[in-house]
């Protein structure tokens, strides 16, 4: 897809999850590389920039995005175009194959903190939280999941459907009800946009409140989240942009005569309600984030 086409379905959310938006970013910014009939390097560079920008500028709150882009732009490295772009497409290639295996990695350790006959409350769509949960099944576990219905978009259908598709037992339930189920859960299981290096985890909007319900119930919270959705250490909460959506998402348009409407579709979850963060280099606490964050950096 090139450049204008995968910003817009980002914008529009048909390409959604922040793994899949930086997957589908990275892919489109090698595309117009391989595509870029230019052979001046620093012209080639300068365009390439533009299209990053664009692609940057479409969902303002998942560092993944960013984190992907500035990996693919860093492919390009040589004093030719020929060079330029095969860097490019290098990186993008390891990124995308970086991030899937991330996934397979996380899943299996997620897999592993499930217990067999355990129940799990999971919230939105977070392809590696649910293959998390996917794998446990597979490896014979016994496991009840309920999962939220995530208005406004109702990304839990998504989450719902693909579990009971692998046999899972799954029950979709509406956001109000997490407390009124809470009681019957062990663990909570949840995916990442951002994570912060005091361990705060920035995810779809109604996290945080299921984390706070957790955590009244002692219910353990697990976030599965691949390092490069990790902000830079020096970023913090108050540079977090927390995306608003169109409020047509909520209601449909005229239906309420007076009525403001807001549709902030993120928060963040302070690292206290957190109890563990599962990426693939190992389980952090959210205490350590900060260490983990220097190493990454630093390499
Ligand atoms: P994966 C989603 O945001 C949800 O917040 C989800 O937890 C997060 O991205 C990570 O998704 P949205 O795109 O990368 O639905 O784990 O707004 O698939």
């Amino acid at each position: 897809m090139n450049i204008d086409e995968t910003a817009q379905k980002i914008i529009t959310m048909e390409i959604r999850g922040a793994g899949k938006i930086a997957r589908s970013a990275a892919l489109a910014l090698k595309d117009y590389a391989i595509k870029l009939q230019e052979e001046d390097p620093q012209k080639f560079i300068s365009m390439m920039k533009s299209a990053q920008a664009k692609l940057f500028n479409t969902r303002p709150t998942a560092v993944s995005l960013e984190n992907a882009l500035e990996l693919v732009m860093a492919g390009a490295k040589g004093n030719t175009v020929t060079e330029l772009r095969a860097g490019v497409e290098a990186a993008a290639d390891q990124f995308v194959k970086n991030s899937q295996d991330a996934i397979n990695k996380i899943a299996v350790i997620c897999a592993d903190k499930i217990n067999d006959g355990n129940t799990i409350i999971t919230h939105c769509n977070s392809t590696v939280a649910v293959q998390g949960m996917i794998n446990a099944k597979n490896q014979g576990k016994s496991l009840r999941v309920y999962a939220t219905e995530t208005r406004p978009w109702f990304q839990g259908h998504i989450t719902s459907q693909t579990l009971a598709d692998a046999g899972v037992d799954i029950t979709l339930i509406v956001d109000s009800a997490v407390r009124y189920f809470m009681t019957e859960a062990n663990l909570v299981i949840v995916g990442a946009d951002t994570v912060l290096s005091n361990g705060s985890v920035v995810n779809k909007i109604g996290t945080s409140q299921i984390a706070l319900c957790a955590h009244e119930h002692h219910v353990p919270v697990l976030v599965c989240a691949e390092t490069y959705k990790f902000a830079r250490p020096n970023i913090t909460a108050k540079d977090v942009r927390i995306e608003e959506r169109a409020i047509s998402e909520v209601v449909k348009p005229g239906k309420l005569k007076g009525v403001k409407i807001r549709n902030p579709v993120f928060d963040i979850t302070p690292a206290k309600y957190i109890e563990s963060i599962i990426t693939e280099i190992g389980v952090i606490s959210p205490s350590n984030t900060h260490e983990v964050l220097q190493k990454m950096f630093d390499e």
